[in-house]
């Protein structure tokens, strides 16, 4: 088995073996979708969410942050706990940030969050789609706690989606993916990465990787949080396909070299997750999948993928470490 550097035991995570005779390398959770877009009285749609292993209170082994779009259609982010990894206890109340830097601006709205767990201050850093002056940018925020929400500075100019981070300092700096974007729906996009000394400031902008082919011949954005192997980090990303019916948001895998990640060593020829169920084909926006988390056991390597279906619903799938980097080993278009 592949090292998982850093990784951390979790036998408790969400999982379910692979079919009998399914060769897929990631396969769905037979009863998705694990959140409905009616979790909470006042919500239209919970989906594109980041859950991360949580040792807190009351049992709870998982807490999150969820994308809520309510029934006024505003975007917001809740805070939600869960036992088992896919019941979870969502709050009705969304995110009120607490910020204590001058200037800051209010929350306007936020949608398709992140969250990176830092064991090096205990903080988890939220990254999100942030409105600044009602154009997206990435927003950045923390927690230790998931009661008390610390608002930052946003990371970048608007227009910028789909910033995640990376779980460590690379050569002293905070690491971060990002799609630079336009005020619309986008139909470009490359993946670039930002460095930062202090969270704050951040530059020395590397670009990683462009639309490609088929799939992802539209755009592509970063998903769920970096794996860290020995091999490099391993990441899910989504690529768009513009059909004659409107976008297509399917995701695969890619390894990037672990002290310079914009470098992409492997890239998967195809997606490995497309809408095909009714709940990814159907719903508010249909024909989307859209990976935003993913827990890892170190000890079997087993990963729990969280994704958005059709901007409506959340489901899960599964895979393992070695099922990936091998089939990037036999499939990687570069
Ligand atoms: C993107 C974001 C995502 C959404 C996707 C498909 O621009 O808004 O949240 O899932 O479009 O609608």
């Amino acid at each position: 088995m592949a090292k998982i550097i850093d990784g951390v035991s979790l036998p408790d995570i969400p999982w379910q073996e692979r079919p009998a005779g399914s060769t897929d390398v990631i396969w769905r959770y037979d009863k998705n979708p694990i959140i409905k877009r009616n979790a909470i009285p006042t919500s239209n749609s919970v989906f594109n969410s980041a859950v991360v292993p949580f040792d807190g209170r009351d049992g709870y082994k998982f807490a999150g942050v969820f994308r809520v779009d309510d029934k006024a259609r505003n975007m917001n982010l809740h805070a939600g706990f869960s036992k088992d990894g896919i019941n979870f206890d969502i709050n009705p109340a969304r995110i009120e940030f607490t910020h204590a830097l001058p200037d800051l601006q209010e929350f306007q709205y936020g949608y398709d969050p992140r969250v990176t767990y830092f064991a090096e201050d205990g903080r988890y850093y939220i990254t999100w789609c942030n409105a600044y002056g009602y154009k997206p940018t990435i927003g950045v925020g923390w927690t230790t706690d998931f009661l008390e929400f610390h608002l930052s500075e946003n990371a970048f100019l608007p227009f910028n989606r789909n910033g995640v981070m990376f779980p460590r300092k690379i050569d002293g700096n905070y690491m971060m993916l990002s799609r630079p974007s336009d005020s619309g729906h986008t139909p470009f996009g490359d993946i670039y990465i930002s460095m930062s000394p202090d969270m704050i400031f951040w530059g020395k902008h590397r670009h990683v990787m462009a639309p490609s082919k088929g799939w992802e011949s539209t755009k592509i954005g970063a998903g769920p949080i970096p794996i860290e192997t020995d091999r490099g980090w391993l990441i899910f990303y989504h690529g768009v396909l513009t059909s004659c019916n409107g976008f297509v948001y399917s995701f695969s895998a890619a390894l990037l070299d672990r002290d310079k990640p914009w470098k992409v060593l492997k890239r998967g020829e195809t997606y490995l997750i497309s809408p095909q169920e009714t709940y990814e084909t159907v719903g508010d926006v249909p024909n989307v999948t859209f990976p935003c988390a993913n827990l890892v056991d170190a000890d079997t390597g087993r990963i729990a993928i969280y994704y958005g279906c059709a901007d409506t619903c959340t489901s899960l799938c599964f895979t393992t470490v070695d099922l990936v980097l091998e089939y990037l080993d036999n499939h990687s278009q570069i």
